[in-house]
């Protein structure tokens, strides 16, 4: 079983994981209400692995013995007025997110919860990747979007993304 305070703290990951698969739904519905389905297509994939990623949280904690305690998922209440903006907040949750892991990380040192850690690392590495993927996106955005042809191929290129499931995997 896991300490207290360490089951407390994924508990709360668990949540954000699911506000992330959450806000990346509204996006998805902007870009879908937009007519541009490239990028709908590229967060609606973003959520099913943000709604994986808490479900990871969810078996490491039933794993450990520890209660599962959900939480209110709140509304991401956006509004965007152009597409260029949902890439920016994407890009920022994602080093909101980031902060998380790293203080989830710190405090599984502290309590010398090795376990965690090692849970954790996956979580460390993965996301590097998101925010990477974020950021490529709001540059090419930048360099291609505001032009009607290049946002057109932009958004072919990101319809032919798909969902693959996690590496990590926990049974
Ligand atoms: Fe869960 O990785 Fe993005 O937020």
């Amino acid at each position: 079983m896991l300490q207290q305070e360490m089951a407390d703290m994924l508990n709360k990951q668990l949540n954000r994981e699911f506000f992330s698969a959450y806000l990346y739904l509204e996006i998805a519905n902007y870009y879908s209400d937009q007519g541009l389905d490239g990028f709908a297509n590229w967060f609606t994939i973003q959520t099913q692995e943000e709604r994986d990623h808490a479900m990871l949280f969810r078996i490491y904690l039933l794993n450990n013995d520890t209660h599962v305690q959900l939480m209110e998922i709140p509304a991401p209440n956006q509004s965007f007025s152009n597409p260029k903006m949902p890439l920016e907040a994407a890009l920022e949750h994602e080093r909101y997110i980031t902060s998380h892991i790293h203080e989830l990380y710190a405090e599984a040192h502290r309590l010398k919860d090795f376990r965690t850690v090692q849970f954790l690392d996956w979580f460390v590495k993965e996301q590097g990747e998101e925010e990477k993927n974020t950021n490529d996106l709001v540059k090419r955005f930048e360099l291609f979007g505001e032009d009607p042809k290049g946002l057109y191929l932009l958004d072919s290129e990101l319809a032919s993304r798909v969902y693959t499931a996690p590496s990590l995997v926990l049974d």
